[in-house]
């Protein structure tokens, strides 16, 4: 039994597309994006109480990476990890834990736009400096990117999911159009049917009510 706890458009997003790019059986378990994930039932599965959480051979794990790892190991057939010995087996570990590069900024920006809901608790500095800091990942990706389809020179891996993902929750806040191979390979994954059905489902709650939040202006 693998079952994903899981809140729509957050890096448990990462996992489901994953998932459902090994093609295994799986459930979810949908948890609202609020403090329940603070009960004891769900420290339990998660000590600091975050997404994901994945149940599977009897334990359960956290951290995406290390989520990402296991599974690849576990599925080797998918051809989506590269196994120590590998020749693309160092960069394989890194684009995959690059994501959390981008993933801090983009939950650094989600609390800033999202979850601050009164104009006193935020800065607009902040809104700055870390879209700024992305834009900065973004150039990475796109230096990457320069004559790759994929990040690895084999073809597409879990590390396009890593931070492919990552980048679905960045584009909510930085414009991709100053990185064009970046945008294009964006556009090669979303149009994978994984990532289709790895968004949110009609009815489930979305973390982000705008397509786009951009940095907020300094009060006068
Ligand atoms: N490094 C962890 C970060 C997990 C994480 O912080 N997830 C966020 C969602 S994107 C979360 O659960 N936040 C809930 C909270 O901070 O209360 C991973 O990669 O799994």
């Amino acid at each position: 039994m693998i079952r994903l706890h899981h809140c729509p458009q957050t890096r448990s997003m990462r996992t489901l597309w994953l998932l459902n790019e090994l093609g295994v059986g799986f459930d979810v378990v949908v948890h609202p994006f609020d403090k329940s994930l603070r009960s004891a039932d769900y420290l339990a599965l998660s000590p600091a109480g975050r997404v994901p959480a994945l149940e599977i051979d009897g334990r359960t794990l956290f951290e995406t990476g290390a989520i990402t790892e296991y599974l690849c190991e576990r599925f080797p057939e998918a051809g989506l990890g590269r196994a120590p010995g590998h020749g693309e087996r160092a960069d394989w570990l890194v684009w995959v834990h690059f994501a959390e590069t981008l993933s801090q900024h983009a939950a650094a920006l989600t609390q800033q736009h999202v979850m601050l809901y009164e104009d006193s608790m935020r800065s607009p500095i902040i809104t700055r400096l870390e879209a700024a800091r992305l834009g900065k990942c973004f150039a990475a990706i796109e230096a990457r990117l320069d004559g790759r389809g994929w990040l690895l020179d084999g073809g597409f891996s879990a590390a396009d999911v890593s931070v492919g993902q990552a980048v679905y929750m960045a584009l909510h806040f930085v414009d991709p159009a100053p990185y064009p191979a970046l945008a294009a390979w964006y556009g090669r994954l979303s149009a994978r049917p994984a990532f289709a059905a790895s968004l949110p489902q009609p009815g489930e709650a979305r973390l982000y009510a705008q397509p786009f939040y951009p940095p907020l202006a300094d009060r006068p």
